[in-house]
């Protein structure tokens, strides 16, 4: 295939229009804020567009929303707008830089690995290591610490919002247990981007449920970490941490070496040892599991090929995944669908119950790569490349028609494309 097949210079515009002084938005409207796991994407494509300053400056951005205890939290409200719920006054947290109480998927560390070693101007790269370093072990001892104070390996997340993969159906049952608001309130996103591709209004009468319990529990971590009613190992944070935590001792190394960098270690192999907890022979997949029933959740998802991206797979539990891509990707050409075609819960449109997202994809192929699985990698960009070939770039596709969906003209898809399909 002739590469690249989009256009570059589109890509470089939107990283451009979306830029509101720093930070990026996912797109206009629609994300109006930073958020967490877009901005490290969003910084790759910045750097693809040869503006290496502006690159290390979205993550710098990123970290000062960090709170006192290491979390990065999953949006960041650096500037006022109203086109988005729920805003900075409905999550309630009081620190100077406004930002939500939860975190996202914590792929930083990898970022900025890559912009590192990447980075034409070594002195400016040196010099933003030194100042991200500091945030990025915090963000991950936060992560094991606050998220896994039992010591199991496997860091647990509070709201499907913190997956990165909201309404994902893996979330369905332990969703079902949390209650619902009990005051009435107005979404935005279905005012800009079709109900049909977005999460339906049971789903966020208890996201915002939880947004309120965080709040009514003055975010102490002790306390959500107790009585949360919703308590999720989550196989895409786990395997994502697990793929960052290696990225960052990688670049601690000679660098820095402490009782910090002991400690991700350990908490590195702990997750090692515990991880087949979250495999599922039935499946032949990684799933994530509900601490508070102990009972896995049964969903054939993207999250669980990730571990092949944080290398917590065997190679027979490697292998049993590269065989079900086969029908995984016949059954949605315009792959790598978010939840299995097969599945019962399969909406090739809405959101993550099937639609194709390209950073994932790229988080896969890279997996696969580092299980010597090149044919598939390469099948992955090509399908990813189908996505784009209509010509723009959207928050995610129809894994069935290539159609685009969501929201348009998205950073996250334009920076994958520029580091990933150029
Ligand atoms: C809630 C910004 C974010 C992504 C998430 C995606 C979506 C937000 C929403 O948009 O979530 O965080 O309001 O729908 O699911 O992965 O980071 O692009």
């Amino acid at each position: 295939m002739n590469r690249p097949v989009f256009d570059i210079e589109h890509a470089k515009r939107i990283l451009r229009d979306n830029d509101l002084g720093g930070y990026t938005v996912p797109t206009k409207g629609l994300y109006p804020f930073q958020w967490n796991w877009d901005a490290a994407i969003t910084a790759l494509g910045w750097m693809e567009a040869g503006d290496e300053p502006r690159a290390w400056l979205e993550l710098e951005m990123l970290l000062k929303g960090q709170w006192d205890n290491g979390m990065v939290p999953h949006i960041i409200f650096h500037g006022e707008a109203d086109t988005y719920f729920p805003g900075p006054e409905v999550w309630g947290v009081e620190n100077a830089v406004k930002t939500s109480a939860i975190s996202q998927p914590p792929v930083l560390a990898t970022v900025v690995r890559i912009l590192f070693e990447q980075s034409k101007d070594r002195a400016l790269a040196e010099q933003k290591l030194a100042a991200l370093l500091p945030g990025t072990i915090a963000c991950h001892l936060w992560w094991y610490r606050e998220r896994d104070p039992e010591n199991t390996g496997l860091v647990c997340s509070y709201h499907p919002w913190e997956s990165g993969m909201d309404n994902s159906p893996a979330w369905d049952h332990p969703l079902s247990a949390v209650p619902t608001v009990d005051w009435e309130y107005t979404r935005r996103d279905t005012g800009h981007v079709d109900a049909a591709e977005r999460p339906h209004k049971h789903q966020y009468d208890r996201y915002i449920y939880l947004v309120d319990f965080f709040k009514r529990n003055r975010f102490d971590s002790d306390a959500i970490y107790k009585s949360c009613p919703y308590r999720v190992q989550d196989i895409g944070i786990i395997a994502i941490l697990q793929r960052a935590n290696t990225d960052l001792l990688a670049l601690c190394q000679s660098r820095i070496d402490d009782d910090s960098t002991r400690s991700l270690q350990a908490s590195s192999a702990r997750t090692a040892a515990a991880i087949n907890e979250l495999w599922s022979d039935e499946l032949s997949c990684f799933v994530s599991r509900d601490t508070l029933t102990g009972q896995q959740l049964k969903t054939i998802s993207c999250a669980g090929v990730l571990p092949l991206f944080g290398e917590l797979a065997s190679p027979a539990q490697a292998s049993a995944i590269n065989e079900s891509l086969d029908r995984w990707i016949d059954g949605a050409p315009f792959g790598l669908a978010s939840t299995h075609p097969d599945s019962e819960t399969f909406e090739p449109q809405r959101y993550w119950r099937g639609p194709s997202w390209l950073h994932i994809n790229w988080m896969i192929a890279l997996g696969l790569e580092a299980y010597q699985m090149p044919e598939r990698a390469e099948q992955l960009k090509q399908v990813s490349e189908a996505c784009l070939e209509n010509g723009d770039f959207w928050e995610y596709y129809n894994s069935v028609t290539g159609e685009g969906c969501g929201g348009g003209e998205f950073s996250w898809t334009a920076a994958i494309a520029l580091h990933w399909l150029k």
